[in-house]
């Protein structure tokens, strides 16, 4: 199987480095690419135009990274998804929040990229309110996924590592030093030491 990522596609990382954790890398080749340039072999997979995108042996293509993970997830016995009951949705939960977090960081990221003339701070405001209050309930939620080791926790890491990436500013670790400890301890995984930002990026 091949996934299909570009480097610092916080998404695809979430499926990468679940792959390290599960011990597949032999069998889901990663292929690097650059969705922005709208490759022929990315977009016949899948119409959004986006990675991180899942070619199977058999089946058509799965797109969006929570669909991708589960996937991943029910290639072995150890599962990062709980199969059923209230944990599975206090994962999935997480997961949701952590992307989201990620679509906001995207979001804000895009709009103050622009040429000043063409910024709208209305919809800049409105994600860095967002952003905060999603770090605020992060924060206090902490004891329903610091200690664990699933997909809701790696999420959340994943988001973390993005913040780093393209929202330092905001300086997250002096604002939730709460979850400093808890990034430490995901950033020391060989899953995520492998999938990091190329430096410079
Ligand atoms: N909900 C999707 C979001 C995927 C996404 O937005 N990927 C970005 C890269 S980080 C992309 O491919 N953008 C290209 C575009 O929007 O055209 C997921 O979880 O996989």
């Amino acid at each position: 199987m091949k996934l299909y990522v570009s480097p610092t596609s916080p998404y695809a990382r979430k499926c990468r480095a679940l792959i390290i954790e599960k011990s597949l890398e032999s069998r889901i080749e990663v292929i690097n690419c650059a969705p922005l340039d709208d490759p022929s072999d990315l977009l016949a997979l899948n119409p959004l135009g986006k990675v991180p995108v899942l070619e199977r042996e058999r089946g058509s293509a799965l797109m969006d990274s929570p669909l991708i993970c589960e996937f991943i997830d029910s290639l072995t016995e150890e599962n990062w998804i709980p199969a059923r009951g209230a944990s599975r949705f206090s994962v999935l939960r997480q997961q949701a929040l952590a992307d989201g977090l990620v679509d906001l960081i995207m979001g804000r990221r895009i709009e103050t990229g622009r040429d000043a003339a063409l910024q709208y701070p209305f919809w800049s405001e409105r994600w860095e309110r967002a952003i905060a209050r999603t770090m605020a309930a992060l924060t206090e939620e902490r004891a329903q996924f610091e200690r664990s080791v699933d997909l809701g926790a790696l999420a959340v890491a994943a988001a973390l590592g993005y913040m780093d990436l393209r929202y330092a500013d905001y300086g997250w670790r002096d604002r939730h030093p709460e979850l400093v400890e808890f990034a430490a301890r995901w950033d020391a995984r060989d899953s995520f030491i492998q999938t990091a930002p190329p430096a410079g990026a």
